[in-house]
């Protein structure tokens, strides 16, 4: 048996940079999805502690691979694909219970995969290194469930630090663990759960990474990335469309708040970061466009209420806010809002057994 739990995620900054090769700063949580892995006598079984019926498939790759309910995609993608890639994958029984709630923007279905991936590369003795299990959990989510997601949530699920935020350079996945202990400075990093249903956010996703994928052909860079704060109003300039220019200030714009995040937490100004969180609100806001009402609201009312700074945390249009809060009052605001909680950076994917 072997047995493996993996985190969901918070973003501090850099939304929608991750599928433009930029910068993000996420760090993991400590809720999770556990993944336990045991020998079977036939087939892929697979069961959730969340859902009623377990899901059983005889072993295939993914041109065989048989309709089966959403959630065990998650987890059945993995064997497909490694059974596409010619590994023999024997008759296992899979697991999964998830603490991560899902539809908030906390990345519960990276936390499924990365649990997964984590743990039958171990239970197999696949020797899957780093980079390779990231590409496996990705490929999960873009080729099996079909979600263009950019990997910043697997990245961090899989390699989360605790006591740190993890700054990712999403063009070659490389990651240096930045210090991120509220606590420490008498601040409290608080999440919010809007509850704001998710419009249209799959579709809306795509509208955007291809609107940026198409400016950064345009600009005849290989990717939004390759425009600097500097180079910003010349690039604006070039464009066709007024939302173009409004989706490549929000890229270059938040990239940079993400490398001067990081050069505040370390430098050990961490009560600094919050104008840099509040502005990524605003920009998601104007110019990204992936809020909704409630959400502003939220960012609106923590700010008000004291915050340093407050924003839309995820992939948007719902979900979570988070703020950065002097300790004393995050009491206060985690009962006024009634999801609401107080989060610490935690590891990434680790054994249980
Ligand atoms: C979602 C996606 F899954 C990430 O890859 C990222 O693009 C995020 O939205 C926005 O920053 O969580």
């Amino acid at each position: 048996m072997t047995i493996w739990r993996a985190p969901g995620r918070i973003n501090l900054v850099g939304e929608h940079t991750d599928y433009n090769d930029g910068f993000v700063l996420p760090f993991a949580l400590a809720v999770g999805c556990t993944a336990t892995v045991t020998d079977g006598h036939d087939g892929w079984s697979v069961r959730s502690v969340q859902e009623e019926e377990p899901v059983v498939v005889r072993r295939s790759g993914r041109a065989h691979a048989p309709d089966v309910p959403d959630w065990s995609r998650y987890v059945l993608g993995a064997l497909w694909l490694l059974a596409d890639r010619g590994v023999d994958v024997p008759p296992l029984r899979i697991r999964v219970d998830s603490d991560v709630p899902t539809g908030a923007g906390l990345s519960s279905s990276a936390a499924l995969v990365c649990s997964v991936v984590r743990a039958v590369d171990d239970h197999l003795g696949l020797g899957l290194d780093d980079d390779a299990l990231l590409v496996l959990a990705r490929a999960v989510e873009n080729d099996v469930v079909g979600a263009p997601t950019g990997g910043m949530d697997q990245l961090v699920s899989l390699r989360g630090v605790e006591g740190h935020a993890l700054f990712c350079d999403m063009r070659d996945t490389t990651t240096r663990a930045v210090p991120f202990e509220p606590a420490g400075d008498g601040l409290s990093l608080v999440v919010v759960d809007t509850q704001a249903p998710h419009r249209h956010s799959d579709g809306a996703y795509g509208v955007r990474r291809r609107g940026c994928e198409e400016a950064a052909r345009q600009l005849g860079v290989r990717a939004l990335r390759d425009v600097g704060v500097d180079d910003l109003d010349a690039a604006l300039g070039r464009l066709g469309s007024e939302e173009m220019r409004r989706y490549v200030r929000h890229v270059v714009t938040e990239n940079a708040r993400v490398l001067e995040t990081v050069e505040l937490l370390e430098a050990g100004r961490l009560s600094d970061i919050g104008p840099l969180l509040t502005a990524s609100h605003a920009s998601m806001r104007d110019d990204f466009r992936i809020t909704v009402p409630e959400v502003d609201r939220t960012a609106e009312s923590l700010l008000s209420l004291g915050a340093l700074g407050a924003r839309m945390t995820g992939g948007g249009f719902g979900g979570c806010v988070i703020a950065l809060m002097p300790a004393e009052s995050s009491e206060a605001m985690v009962a006024e809002f009634p999801a609401a909680f107080v989060a610490t950076a935690e590891r990434g994917a680790h054994r249980l057994g």
